[in-house]
């Protein structure tokens, strides 16, 4: 495996050697996780894609709004990456079929790059794999890369820790009930966008959208946000409508925050997040070494039989295991 070639034919935007450096970082094994690391390493250091977060219930329209936004950011000659973060095994091989139909126009075109997620992994080792992926196509000099994830809870987290933009994408809802979205959701969004306002969805689509609009007014102002941000709109992405205008809304939002010193902040502020992140997994992938297992059954017995405290046990594994 040269690692240095395989680099530089990602450089180069062959699609097919990125496919393969991406399959390097997914893999569990470690040899092939390093050289994946090699890779990366070995990559433009230069180059620079915006990143856009996007998440929404299953069914709401993700993979039709990528196609669209896609075909639509392709036609203006930009190359695009699609990613998707799926920590669950959530997705049935149904919507996998679904993407390649809905995902077409975009899976054929020169200029863009979708990756499926991998299944059946837990979220810690998925957010290290999809920086990678990200990283990999930024190399690759992917002008954009859309990071996707379906609303199924700690995932958005996940995107939105590595995403310059993060959007949430919403579908009409019946009466004027807000779809039960996560305050905590709610405060990462950049941008809601209301699909499927088109045809008898319309009306509902519009009264959506002003209590979205009504609620993220409520929320505590952020330093990185210009006035009118975060805002909600409506676009249909079967019908096309409304992309072009948030595209624009979406580079007026990244200029700004350019301009103001908050997009570089924020990236820097995100690999000081996953640096922390990285030493808390291998602490707590430490905590489930054999020997740590032993020595912490050894001392559980000790508390159980109330010999030791519980908080001096704790204070001797840690100390043994600094010792180590
Ligand atoms: N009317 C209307 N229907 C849409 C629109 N966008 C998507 N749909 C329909 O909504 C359904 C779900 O669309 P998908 O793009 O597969 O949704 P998804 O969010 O990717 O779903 P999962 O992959 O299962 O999470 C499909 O039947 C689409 O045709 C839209 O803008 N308007
Ligand atoms: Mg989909």
């Amino acid at each position: 495996m040269d690692t240095t070639d395989l680099a530089q034919r990602i450089a180069a935007g062959e699609r097919r050697a990125l496919a393969r450096g991406i399959t390097l970082v997914e893999s569990a094994r470690a040899d092939h996780q390093a050289q994946g690391a090699e890779v990366i390493a070995a990559l433009p250091r230069n180059r620079q894609a915006l990143r856009i977060g996007l998440s929404g219930t299953p069914g709401v329209g993700k993979s039709t709004f990528i196609e669209a936004f896609g075909m639509m950011l392709v036609r203006a000659g930009l190359r695009v990456a699609v990613l998707a973060v799926d920590p669950s095994s959530a997705r049935s091989g149904g919507s996998i079929l679904g993407d390649k139909t809905r995902m077409d126009g975009l899976s054929r075109e020169a200029a863009a790059f979708i990756r499926p997620s991998p299944s059946r992994t837990h979220l810690g080792g998925v957010a290290r794999r999809t920086r990678e992926a990200v990283a990999l196509c930024e190399g690759a000099g992917f002008d954009v890369v859309l990071i996707e994830t379906v609303g199924v809870g700690q995932s958005e987290t996940v995107v939105a820790q590595m995403a310059d933009l993060f959007l949430l994408l919403l579908a009409p809802a019946g009466g004027d009930e807000l779809q039960g979205v996560k305050r905590g959701i709610m405060e990462m969004a950049d941008m809601i966008l209301v699909n499927k306002a088109d045809g008898d969805l319309k009306p509902a689509a519009t009264r959506t959208c002003a209590d979205y609009a009504g609620a993220l007014r409520l929320l505590r102002k952020r330093e990185q946000d210009p006035d009118g941000y975060p805002r909600a709109m409506m676009v249909s992405a079967m019908a096309e409508e409304g992309l072009e205008t948030a595209w624009a809304d979406m580079q007026a939002l990244v200029e700004w925050r350019r301009a103001n010193g908050f997009f570089d902040a924020t990236r820097a502020a995100q690999a000081r997040y996953w640096f922390e992140e990285e030493v808390r997994e291998a602490l707590l992938a430490q905590l489930r070494s054999a020997d740590t297992r032993t020595a912490m059954d050894a001392l559980g017995s000790r508390v159980a039989a109330g010999e030791l405290t519980p908080a001096a046990a704790a204070q001797a594994l840690i100390a043994g295991q600094a010792g180590q």
